[in-house]
């Protein structure tokens, strides 16, 4: 029977000593728990890492039997890895840039090998025990290379991912030097999952801005192959924490906590860590006491702490500053008979933390950026008084759902206190009608729901198929392609430049060709048998500058002008463009009129560049302008010609075709043409050709080119394949675009 092959970092139990030795206990946490579901049905394995560092040459594994028993898959980790994968690249290097929080990363974010290391030893592990029709299932920001290094040994296989934590805006995650690689790793899915739409939105506009793919409302086509992008909220087990709250035991702890009921109860529920916004809240409870001297001796914070990452460095400093600031205030406001502020680290069993949402009056969820955020949930889910006020952070994934609650600006500590306070003095009646709503909804978006609703996703995701909106070329395709290139014994490549082999950038001047486009392109070139050309219509002092060192043969402007492979720049006889003045003059009030666009001059044509500009008005004023040239022009020996966010004008006979037929002059019989490009001026390449060439467009619109990619990563991997040897990876594919 087909499996789920969940795989996260750690696995759902915990190494104890038992009183024969160490043992295996469940582990909480939202992760477990919301899985535990899934797991619990016994149709699947869980993969992931024990918590305990393996010595090397270790032997057998003493509890190997009772992870089996358990559906388990240790995977071992040495006490380095688990220094430089876990606590160094996870923890202090994602782990704040994706909760936005820049300044805490080290000066040096280095790691990156330990993780690709641990990350391909997942993927060993998972293809070792997978079978065919199983699911994989990848779990959050430590493993997010699993799905692509997988991908590479399972093709056909049924892969899933889910992000725990927030995906940054794509201003902040371009600061990770790994960026290109983590996004490719992620892209090996069929279904990538979020928290909320926002995340989903950050992670579309960094596959756009640095991979320089496209992504539509819910996915996107990548090497061939479609991949789902979707939002699945988390949810607790609401049935479980209304079953515990209800029960007795709790309501004697209640009871115990409430007292007299004389003083008011503020709680907080963390993972002590700096993301959760410990520190301001802190803050905002003392300012409320500074404000409101009548609460003094009426209210008491109770936040707990469940210790965390205590060996990094920043969680060190964080934990001084939270003993501080509770010394500060206790120290301040409490009195002989009453103290502001109970801090207690410690993990609480299940009851008593039940008993602390049951019986607290205010909940204060505050982080300065949370994922999710279950504590939230399971607060609500706990109330089955219908009592209780949450005040919740904006800034926590859970503020997208629960709109009864009291949201606020965690940084805005006056604001926070004001909160608070307009918390504490609600009427019992609006009370009720909040977490009525807030109760209505946790029940039913329950984490066993979250878990349904992505396998069902992910149950429908296509896998190893080509994309039939856009009609990229299948995998089987374009490795058809792939052995009839290598296999010839003379090839030659046509290679357009912008939107081919770089990204698009926002002006021309600054789409320079970047390492890794300069390093394939030498490769390609010094293929044994093997004549590469760039057929562009930039100016051939753009191609000089950038391309002039490598053993290439150049064409410039659409081939009016060309430099044979060592040779010098040639132009050819071509009549100067007529009326040049008067299109000049139209072409500049066209960029007045669109910010943004501008006019490229190039030695014989003009260009009118609007890919900087709003793309909807741009377009529109193309269009118009498109028209009136083509009016202008109909008795001169000109065209137009619409490219990709570009209107060429240039004088008749220029195209890419000329240099087609030039270069199939020196193809030795049976040599094969490979031909790449983007935009409409492309096509008259592609229709010089012979019909055996390998012709192929790179992105959307009608093309007569016989296979399709969908944007510049592709093309890379396609020409690394056919160069062969050395990596094949394509990362710094978009830098030319920054
Ligand atoms: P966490 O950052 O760990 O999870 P959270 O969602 O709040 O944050 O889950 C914490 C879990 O720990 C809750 O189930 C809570 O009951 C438990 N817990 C907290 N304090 C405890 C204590 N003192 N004793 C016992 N248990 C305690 C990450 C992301 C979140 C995301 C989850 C799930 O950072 O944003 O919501 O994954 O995707």
């Amino acid at each position: 029977m087909p499996r789920i092959i969940i795989v996260a970092n750690r696995l759902p139990a915990t190494i104890t000593d038992g009183p024969d030795g160490p043992m295996l206990v469940p582990s909480g946490g939202g992760l477990a728990t919301g899985l535990n579901g899934v797991h619990r049905a016994g149709s699947s394995v869980w993969i992931g890492w024990s918590g305990v560092a393996t010595n090397a040459g270790g032997g057998a594994d003493p509890l190997a039997e009772q992870w089996a028993e358990l559906n388990c898959v240790p995977v071992p980790l040495s006490a380095t890895e688990v220094t430089g994968f876990y606590e160094r690249y996870c923890n202090r290097i994602v782990w704040p840039l994706f909760h936005s929080l820049l300044h805490m990363m080290p000066l040096r974010p280095g790691h990156w090998p330990l993780y690709e290391r641990v990350n391909r030893r997942f993927a060993t592990a998972v293809d070792a025990h997978c079978a065919p029709g199983d699911s994989i299932w990848v779990h959050d920001y430590q493993l997010m290379r699993v799905p692509a290094l997988l991908r590479r040994r399972r093709p056909e296989s049924r892969i899933g991912f889910f992000l725990h934590i927030p995906f940054p805006p794509v201003e902040i995650f371009a600061a990770l030097p790994d960026r290109e690689a983590i996004l490719e790793g992620l892209l090996g899915a069929d279904v990538v999952g979020f928290h909320t739409a926002a995340y989903l939105r950050n992670f579309a506009a960094a596959v756009l801005q640095i991979l320089g793919v496209a992504v539509e409302v819910d996915g996107l086509v990548w090497r061939g192959r479609r991949i789902a992008l979707g939002v699945f909220p988390m949810g607790v087990d609401a049935r479980h924490f209304a079953e515990r709250a209800a029960s007795d035991e709790v309501s004697r702890l209640v009871a115990e906590l409430r007292g007299s009921g004389g003083v008011r109860l503020i709680v907080g529920v963390d993972r002590l860590d700096y993301t959760k916004g410990i520190p301001r809240r802190l803050l905002a409870f003392e300012y409320l006491l500074h404000r409101h001297p009548e609460l003094v001796g009426r209210v008491r914070l109770i936040q707990l702490g469940v210790p965390s990452r205590s060996d990094v460095p920043e969680y060190r400093r964080f934990r001084h500053q939270i003993d501080a600031l509770v010394g500060r205030i206790n120290g301040a406001f409490g009195t002989a008979a009453w103290t502001p502020v109970h801090y207690l680290v410690r993990s609480m069993q299940e009851d008593d933390l039940v008993a602390l949402y049951r019986a607290a009056d205010i909940m204060l969820v505050t982080p300065e950026r949370d994922g999710m955020n279950l504590v939230a949930k399971e607060f609500v889910a706990s109330r089955t008084d219908d009592d209780g006020v949450l005040v919740l952070s904006e800034f926590a994934g859970a503020a997208a759902e629960l709109g009864e609650a009291l949201q606020v600006n965690p940084y805005d500590i006056h604001g926070t206190a004001d909160t608070v306070h307009r918390a504490l003095m609600m009427a019992a009646d609006e009370r009720r009608d909040r977490m009525l709503g807030l109760r209505q909804r946790v029940s039913t978006f329950t984490a066993e729901r979250w878990a349904a609703d992505f396998l069902e996703s992910l149950a429908g995701a296509g896998s190893g198929t080509g994309d039939a909106e856009l009609g990229v070329s299948s995998p089987a395709a374009l490795s058809t392609a792939v052995r009839r290139l290598r296999a010839a014994p003379h090839l030659t490549v046509l290679l357009d430049y912008d939107g081919t082999l770089v990204p698009f950038a926002p002006e021309p001047d600054l789409a320079v060709p970047d390492a890794g486009a300069l390093a394939l392109l030498e490769r390609l070139a010094r293929r044994p048998a093997t004549e590469v050309h760039i057929v562009s219509g930039r100016s051939w002092e753009s191609l000089e500058r950038w391309l002039g060192a490598l053993p290439l043969s150049l064409h410039a402007e659409h081939g009016l002008w060309s430099r044979a492979r060592g040779g010098a720049w040639e132009r050819r006889h071509v009549a100067p463009l007529t009326r040049r003045a008067e299109l000049r003059a139209l072409l500049d009030e066209a960029t007045a009129r669109v910010p943004g666009s501008l006019v490229e001059e190039k030695s014989v044509g003009l260009a009118w560049h609007y890919r900087a500009a709003e793309p909807t008005f741009a377009a529109r004023q193309g269009r118009d302008l498109h028209a009136r040239l083509n009016e202008m022009l109909s008795n001169e020996p000109l065209e137009v010609l619409a490219g990709d966010k570009v209107l060429e004008i240039r004088p008749h006979g220029v195209d890419k075709g000329t240099i087609a037929r030039r270069a199939l002059r020196a193809l030795p019989p049976g040599g094969l043409v490979l031909a790449l490009g983007d935009d409409p001026t492309d096509e008259d390449l592609f229709a010089a050709l012979p019909d055996d060439s390998v012709t192929v467009h790179v992105g959307a619109g009608a093309s007569r080119a016989s296979l399709r990619l969908a944007g510049v990563s592709d093309v890379r991997w396609l020409l690394a394949t056919v160069a062969g040897g050395g990596p094949t990876r394509d990362a710094g594919a978009a830098s030319g675009a920054r």
